[in-house]
């Protein structure tokens, strides 16, 4: 299975991908998180990154994809992954498309959490206090809702289209929206 978690910041996606990677034993490719590895480490991408990031703007679409495109060919990812945080923009969802295509593969299902505005803040609110990521600052989380609005949400069309956009309410307590989240996707899993 080929599977992306889609939604605004703070709408659950990397906390709702433990219970999918675990489920379907795919691994878990989170662009946030690999991008947070190179800014911790210094690293050249990492470098570059960062003062995108700690705007709350997003990572120039090359630095992203070129990154995808490289994890997503390790053998690990042959059988399938989960995408959580990629794609970001219709340039990076075409992207993908041409890599699958190469293959012959294609996304299977896209999972859309549906959270409010306000409900989105706050979390990432209450995220700062616990882990103070540098991009959960009021000012950096309406800039990163913003920019979801205008970049990421038009890639929901190209999904919408193809009929592999599921949504789900992602709103309620982690465990409630864990078993709304696995009810769909069990529900994909014989069509794999
Ligand atoms: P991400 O790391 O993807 O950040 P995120 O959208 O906040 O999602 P995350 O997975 O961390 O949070 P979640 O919703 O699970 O991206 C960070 C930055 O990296 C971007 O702003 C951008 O600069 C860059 N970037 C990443 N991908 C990129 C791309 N493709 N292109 C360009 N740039 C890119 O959870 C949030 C909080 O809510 C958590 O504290 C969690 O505990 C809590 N929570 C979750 N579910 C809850 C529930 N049901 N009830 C209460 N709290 C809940």
């Amino acid at each position: 299975m080929r599977l992306i978690l889609f939604g605004p910041p703070g709408a659950g996606k990397g906390t709702q991908a433990t219970a999918i990677v675990d489920a379907l034993s795919v691994p878990h490719i989170a662009t946030g998180d690999i991008l947070r590895e190179n800014v911790a480490n210094a690293t050249e991408l990492g470098n570059r990154a960062k003062q995108y990031m700690d705007r709350g703007d997003l990572v120039p679409d090359e630095v992203v994809i070129d990154m995808i495109a490289d994890r997503i060919a390790r053998e690990d990812a042959r059988g399938g992954f989960l995408l959580d945080g990629f794609p970001r923009t219709v340039a990076q969802a075409r992207a993908l498309d041409e890599v699958l295509e190469r293959d012959g593969h294609r996304i299977d299902a896209v999972l859309r959490l549906l959270v409010p505005d306000d409900e989105l803040v706050t979390r990432l609110l209450r995220r700062a206090q616990e882990q103070g990521r540098s991009d959960d600052t009021r000012d950096v989380i309406e800039n990163r809702l913003a920019v979801y609005r205008a970049e990421t949400e038009p890639v929901l069309g190209l999904y919408r289209d193809r009929g592999v956009l599921h949504e789900i309410d992602g709103t309620g307590d982690i465990s409630e929206v864990r078993e709304r989240v696995l009810t769909v996707v069990r529900s994909l899993e014989p069509a794999a």
